[in-house]
């Protein structure tokens, strides 16, 4: 049985998985639109994948007998100026979620809900990857500069790991 503080902080961390998968869908449409379709590719995928992030915690949450509650979503942003804009965008914004996470298995650990703490270490290890990934897409754009065919390469590379996600 979970605390009904830890209840809440997870209810928040499901919305904000929803946020995160909102954010990279806003910002596929964002590249879909001025012809970044490997960026768009990437960034619907990814979008998915918060989704499962999402799903993880409300099974979770369930099966432990409390009730996930679905609060409002904020509007993601929706105009960027640039690929790299967006790019650095998606990196702090893992860079936030990681530090939730921690905020969150803190928590767990101190008030001894071992079960919680036991459940987050995925997202732990999973936040390790996430910053790993945006990172490594925004230390090749600003490798290679944001002019037309240097973004027209990240583009490419963009679609080719959108197959491999
Ligand atoms: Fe991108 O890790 Fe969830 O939010």
């Amino acid at each position: 049985m979970l605390a009904q503080a830890m209840v809440e902080k997870l209810n928040e961390q499901i919305n904000l998985e929803f946020f995160s998968s909102n954010l990279y869908l806003q910002m596929s449409a964002w590249c879909e639109d001025k012809g970044f379709e490997g960026a768009a590719e990437f960034l619907r995928i990814h979008a998915a994948e918060e989704m499962q992030h999402m799903q993880r915690l409300f099974t979770y949450v369930s099966e432990t007998g409390a009730l996930p509650i679905l609060g409002t979503i904020e509007a993601p942003q929706h105009e960027f100026s640039s690929l790299g804009e967006v790019f650095r965008a998606t990196y702090e914004h893992e860079r936030l979620i990681t530090e939730r996470i921690n905020k969150l298995a803190h928590v767990a650990f101190t008030t001894q809900d071992y079960s919680t703490f036991n459940f987050l270490q995925w997202y732990v290890s999973e936040q390790h990857e996430e910053e790993k990934l945006f990172k490594g897409i925004l230390d090749k754009i600003e490798l290679v500069g944001e002019d037309g065919k240097a973004l027209f390469f990240i583009d490419k590379d963009l679609a080719a790991m959108a197959k491999q996600e």
